[in-house]
């Protein structure tokens, strides 16, 4: 599908996700378009999920080699520099095609919306939201393409982490937000104390658990529901409520 519409589009817009910018930079994207000499620019949406500081100081380090917007398709930052350069693009071609691509649940559907104005794509903090391609026509030339998120070849931990994958399916649900925690502990653990209202221990589980206790999530027998803890802790992540992001 990702090829179908590659070779469909004439420019791509790569979504990505600015709390982990590098690791939803999608390799099957980039790849693709650098094979079929598209026009690629990267739109790193959720901006208002990081510092400024860090925004730009990923921008910097990407437009080595690809121009980056910064976007919020929530706060509509970035949405005037977006309209600019896909007028500029529009001047070049008779009709122009962009598709939106990148990982699920990145905001692909939200930046349609932001752009067109009004909510024709669907959205949701589940990933996996968009199942086929939409044609959205923004200008009387301009089409974007709404597509499904695209996954590649890797462990579900790592998708999970990327928040592309829904909780409830995963198959260890628990290791994968330990994953998730030692991540946040490592790059910025005060997100923890904010979220939750806890202090976070440098052991993932301790932090997991105390997180339960907080939520008062048990099992009879009054032990943490270490189960409920991690898909919460998950979903948090997902919903942008845990203010952690990292290079
Ligand atoms: N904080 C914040 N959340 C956003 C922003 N853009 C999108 N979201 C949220 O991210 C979640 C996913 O948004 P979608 O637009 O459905 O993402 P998508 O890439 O189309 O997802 P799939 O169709 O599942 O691949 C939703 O809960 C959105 O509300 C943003 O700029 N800031
Ligand atoms: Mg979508």
């Amino acid at each position: 599908m990702a090829k179908k519409i590659l070779s469909r589009s004439d420019v791509i817009f790569e979504v990505i996700d600015a709390r982990i910018p590098f690791e939803t930079r999608n390799s099957v994207v980039e790849s693709l378009a650098r094979e079929r000499n598209k026009r690629l620019f990267i739109i790193m949406n959720k901006v208002d999920l990081v510092p400024e500081k860090f925004a730009r100081k990923v921008k910097k380090e990407i437009e080595k080699e690809i121009p980056v917007v910064l976007f919020s398709a929530h706060k509509g930052i970035g949405k005037r520099e977006l309209e600019n350069l896909i007028r500029k693009l529009s001047k070049e071609n008779k009709l122009i095609k962009i598709g939106v691509l990148g990982y699920p649940n990145v905001g692909k559907s939200s930046v349609i919306n932001k752009l067109k104005g009004k909510k024709v794509a669907t959205t949701s903090p589940k990933p996996g939201m968009t199942r086929g391609e939409q044609l959205v026509k923004l200008a009387p030339n301009v089409f974007l393409i709404d597509t499904p998120g695209i996954i590649t070849l890797e462990f579900q931990e790592d998708l999970a982490v990327k928040g592309s994958w829904i909780p409830e399916k995963l198959e260890q649900p628990v290791e994968i937000a330990l994953k998730f925690l030692s991540k946040v502990l490592e790059k910025r653990p005060q997100a923890i104390k904010e979220t939750y209202g806890v202090e976070p221990s440098p052991d993932p589980y301790e932090t997991l658990v105390r997180i339960g206790e907080r939520l008062n999530y048990r099992i009879s027998g009054g032990n943490v529901d270490t189960e409920r803890t991690a898909k919460k802790i998950l979903w948090d992540w997902i919903k942008g409520n845990i203010k952690a992001y990292w290079m």
